[in-house]
């Protein structure tokens, strides 16, 4: 079994029930989701002109080789009804590969560590609370130490 953190972001609709629609859909398909973070209510990142996110992060495990994980996950984005109309725009469902256990590969579908997570508040504050001395495996980097050097971002804890 291999180890994997999977990013979720909605920001459109329901933004709770997608988040956890995506994770119904992924414990279906093969990826056994172990936890969740909290969801966080997060300013907009790049495109700032657009509804606040929910992100959440999840550790999952699972038997798919990473190019699988990943057709997988955009078949959810599709079966959700995502719409690709304007990159990083708004969106009902958006499903990251952030970590595939210390894997790191770069090829023209996928590359792993996922690219921007250094600069992401929105993924490293929910992952803090699940593996907060998980180590990036090219920087050796802790999410703890990442998320102190990380850019400020306006987020709230949702929920209880
Ligand atoms: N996703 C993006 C771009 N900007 N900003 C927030 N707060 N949350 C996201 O999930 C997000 C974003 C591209 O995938
Ligand atoms: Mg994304
Ligand atoms: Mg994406």
């Amino acid at each position: 079994m291999n180890k994997v953190y999977i990013a979720l972001g909605s920001n459109l609709g329901d933004r709770q029930a997608n988040l956890m629609s995506a994770i119904i859909h992924l414990r279906t398909s093969g990826v056994s989701v172990k936890r969740c973070s909290s969801i966080w209510e997060t300013e907009p990142v790049g495109i700032t002109d657009q509804p606040w996110f929910f992100n959440a992060v999840t550790e999952a495990e699972t038997e798919m080789y990473p190019i699988e994980l990943l057709r997988l996950m955009k078949r959810i984005e599709q079966a959700m009804g995502r719409e690709h109309i304007e990159v990083n725009g708004p969106r009902i469902i958006d499903i990251d590969l952030l970590f595939y256990g210390n894997e790191s590969m770069q090829s023209e579908d996928l590359e792993l560590p996922h690219p921007r997570l250094q600069e992401r508040r929105f993924v490293l504050q929910p992952m803090m609370e699940l593996a907060p001395d998980f180590q990036h495996p090219v920087s050796g980097l802790s999410i703890k130490e990442l998320l102190g050097a990380a850019p400020p971002l306006e987020m709230t804890k949702f929920g209880p």
